[in-house]
């Protein structure tokens, strides 16, 4: 589950309404001492991630706006010290996963726009009331001294997602040495660059943005694929990473299990989205789909928690997943009976289907398999076909 919840989330607009709007730092400022999250329940937000079968949540510690939602001695300018809340939901945040048995990541922007070292200045700037000068080098120590918070002040994390490279991607970031520090202070905490490039050395994760690894739909990645290291796809559930109260364009149930399925069958995780609104609660919206994915994962788990890419590379049909010698074909789009497979490699024992262990007739042969598939129902979103092989 990636969670985006800030300042921003007051405005109900997204995470780029600084931006978007051209709010000066001066009145950011004064907006940001007004948020109070007085409804915020970590326990409640980790009980819905649990239901909804989540095993990992990547939540911003620090968004572009560059406030910090966590106690840092680095900048006043954080939860703690700047509002009326003054408590740090970060690390109400990492005791209850840790309670609940999920991993907790946070999300770091390098791109900062308030702080008056991010000089020079990216792509997204605009004239916000900063002066025109900085001290670059003193943003990386500063940069560094928080990170170096976030992986000593919470406990065991899952890592560091990194986002906003990208505003300027040829500056010297410097990122040998915050890499090595990361993992020096957690050596296996994960670094997740979403600087849409190409893995670099000390990097942990490719993560893919609005797309399926090696897609690049939504224009902000590389369609290289890792072969050396996890692979993920982060996914808004409706078109806003952060709260959007006239954004309600969100995907059915079906769609956000073809994304998980598609991303299984490809080798990687999905990375859910969900906006909380600025008084800490989470709208029905992402809560029901949660529900549900939820539901689906209790009947259909097995054929995504702890798999990888099947021997049959995605198709328009659908994808495949494995585990052992078991291997999970995912129908999710097939009008017909028949459902032809390339050579699997391995001779099949036998095929049932995961829902209710009917057999599925099977015909294998050098040239492939056919798989003979009960009728396509709108209850079904996945009609998953459990293939026990003789291995390899
Ligand atoms: O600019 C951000 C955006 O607000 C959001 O955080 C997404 C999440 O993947 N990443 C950036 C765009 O690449």
């Amino acid at each position: 589950m990636f969670i985006h919840w800030g300042v921003y989330s007051e405005l109900g607009a997204g995470e780029w309404v600084m931006h978007n709007r051209q709010i000066s730092v001066p009145a950011y400022e004064a907006l940001a001492a007004t948020f109070d999250p007085t409804k915020f329940d970590a326990q409640a937000w980790v009980a819905l991630a649990r239901r909804a079968g989540v095993r990992y949540i990547t939540i911003t510690s620090r968004h572009h706006d560059g406030f910090s939602m966590f106690k840092t001695a680095e900048t006043p300018y954080n939860i703690v010290d700047w509002t009326p809340f003054k408590r740090d939901p970060m690390a109400e945040l990492a005791e209850a996963c840790r309670a609940a048995g999920i991993t907790l990541f946070f999300y770091y922007s390098q791109l900062d726009w308030h702080h008056p070292d991010y000089w020079p200045r990216g792509a997204t700037a605009w004239d916000n009331g900063r002066p025109s000068s900085g001290d670059w080098s003193r943003y990386r120590a500063f940069m560094n001294a928080q990170l170096t918070e976030l992986l000593t002040h919470y406990g065991p994390i899952g890592g560091i997602w990194f986002d906003g490279m990208w505003d300027k991607p040829d500056a010297d970031w410097q990122l040998d040495s915050t890499y090595a520090l990361i993992h020096r202070l957690q050596p296996a905490a994960l670094i997740v660059p979403n600087h849409h490039q190409r893995p670099r050395r000390g990097e942990d994760v490719q993560t893919f943005e609005q797309d399926l690894p090696g897609a690049n739909t939504a224009g902000f990645n590389t369609s290289y694929v890792s072969g050396d290291v996890p692979l993920e796809t982060s996914l808004t559930m409706n078109d806003s990473w952060g709260f959007n109260i006239t954004d309600t364009s969100y995907k059915s149930v079906r769609t956000i299990v073809g994304y998980l399925v598609r991303a299984a069958g490809n080798g990687g995780n999905l990375l859910l989205n969900i906006g909380p609104r600025s008084d800490g609660t989470i709208s029905p919206a992402f809560v029901a789909r949660l529900d549900s994915i939820g539901d689906w994962l209790g009947s259909h788990g097995t054929a995504i928690y702890g798999t990888h890419r099947g021997p049959v590379s995605p198709r328009a049909w659908g994808a495949t997943t494995a585990r052992g010698d078991t291997v999970f074909v995912h129908v999710l789009d097939w009008p017909d009976p028949l459902l032809a497979l390339p050579p699997l490699g391995v001779r099949v024992k036998s095929a049932r289907l995961l829902a209710g262990g009917a057999t599925v007739p099977y015909q294998q042969s050098a040239a492939g398999m056919t798989l003979q598939l009960p009728p396509p129902t709108d209850a079904e979103f996945d009609r998953v076909v459990v293939l026990v092989t003789a291995g390899r």
